[in-house]
């Protein structure tokens, strides 16, 4: 299938199971009461996150593609590296979590292992890979960007503009839309009056190419096409996955909005089960396999979710460990007078020369056109 090995395919299946296991204790810790905040679910949406990322070069050592995730894209980090365990201690808000303890859900990165965690901002983060994909096209790198981002996102500004910039710059970027037709409870028909995304490739002189989010290896080829091109020089592309959120926003949301009929019909292709069927009908696996890969699985998930809950949330003085401290926050075009090759230098305060606001409308200096060059005086950027 798709010119995998059985190895392989147990792999992509595993890392299914293990999306959707991480996600269930996850539920259960919720109810038990040990996470604060918003708990989301990508039930449903599984194949989409797990087949995108197995088409990158997944490496450890920071030289391999790049995958920026969203609260929906769990099956990914896992491929990418991103440890069970993390993810645990990250929704737990532990001391020992990738961000030790200072937010509560996915918002983390690991970019030995090519993972750069969202900002919240709806669509941002296709400005943020559009600036990254640009830097390996300049430096001729041989990397690949793949950003995630829902339908929802599609609205803002931010995706837009950042989807322009990195079509018109060819940059190695992979857009992959999760179409999974709500954005809160607004349905896509009032976010966009296309019937598919694709249609908004040709806008932006993009390639792209739609699939169905419930088929892990049709979701696979299609990335895995998108990805190459991407890596040849063809430029942007962009993968929208079509499938169905199955659960509300997050865990307070009970979805009262969404039609049961509807609901129902999601439920029958549902994205692991449709694989595991298929692994048995052809020969792939025997029901054992598929059985033994469950339960290590469902064991790894226990121990990494009681590894967590018996580790400490973090104290107080950590809040302001590792961030800037002994300086004053610099203004953002503020650069040495010689330059310093590979990125600007921050001055401490004390060496800083006087900081000249041309905004400053103080008594007749405004009034008698004191002209901005002023802002020459602040660098050259
Ligand atoms: C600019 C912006 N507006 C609103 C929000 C609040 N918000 C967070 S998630 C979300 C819905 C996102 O929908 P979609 O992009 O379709 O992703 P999905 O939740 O369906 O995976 C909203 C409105 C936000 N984070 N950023
Ligand atoms: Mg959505």
């Amino acid at each position: 299938m798709a010119g995998l090995s059985r190895d392989r395919l147990l792999a992509l299946f595993r890392a299914m199971v293990l999306a959707r296991g991480a996600e269930e204790r996850l539920e259960h810790l919720f109810h038990q009461g040990h996470i604060t905040g918003g708990l989301y679910r990508s039930l449903g949406q599984e194949a989409g996150a797990v087949g995108a990322a197995y088409a990158l070069r997944r490496r450890s050592d920071g030289t391999g593609d790049i995958l920026a995730q969203t609260i929906r894209a769990t099956g990914a980090v896992f491929l990418m590296g991103g440890r069970p365990v993390d993810y645990f201690r990250q929704y737990l808000a532990r001391a020992t979590g990738p961000t030790k303890g200072r937010e509560a859900n996915v918002h983390w990165s690991d970019f030995q292992r090519g993972l750069l965690g969202p900002v919240s901002p709806l669509g941002s983060m296709v400005e943020v890979m559009a600036g990254i994909t640009l830097a390996f096209r300049l430096k001729g790198e041989d990397r690949v960007g793949m950003v995630f981002g829902g339908d929802g996102a599609s609205s803002t500004g931010a995706w837009h503009e950042g989807l322009n910039l990195a079509a018109v710059q060819r940059c190695p970027m992979v857009l992959m839309v999760e179409a999974n037709q709500w954005a809160f409870a607004t349905p896509t028909s009032r976010q966009t009056r296309v019937v598919s995304f694709l249609e908004k490739c040709e806008g932006y002189g993009i390639t792209g190419v739609s699939v169905d989010g419930t088929d892990l290896l049709a979701v696979y080829e299609a990335s895995r096409g998108a990805v190459d091109r991407a890596r040849a020089g063809a430029g942007v592309q962009m993968v929208e996955l079509r499938y169905y959120r199955r659960r509300g926003h997050a865990q307070h949301d009970a979805q009262e909005y969404v039609d049961p009929e509807e609901l129902r019909h999601w439920e029958a292709r549902d994205p692991l089960e449709g694989f595991r069927n298929r692994l048995l009908a052809e020969g792939w696996a025997l029901e054992e396999e598929i059985e033994a890969i469950r339960q290590e699985t469902e064991q790894a998930l226990a121990a990494a979710a009681a590894r967590a809950v018996d580790e400490p949330r973090p104290d107080g003085e950590e809040a302001r460990k590792g961030i800037w401290s002994g300086l004053e926050v610099p203004v953002p075009w503020y650069r040495t007078r010689e330059g310093t090759p590979g990125g600007p230098t921050l001055l401490r305060v004390e060496d800083r020369p006087p900081v000249v606001d041309p905004f400053h409308m103080e008594g007749d200096d405004w009034m008698e056109g004191e002209d901005l060059d002023h802002q020459g005086e602040r660098g050259e950027a």
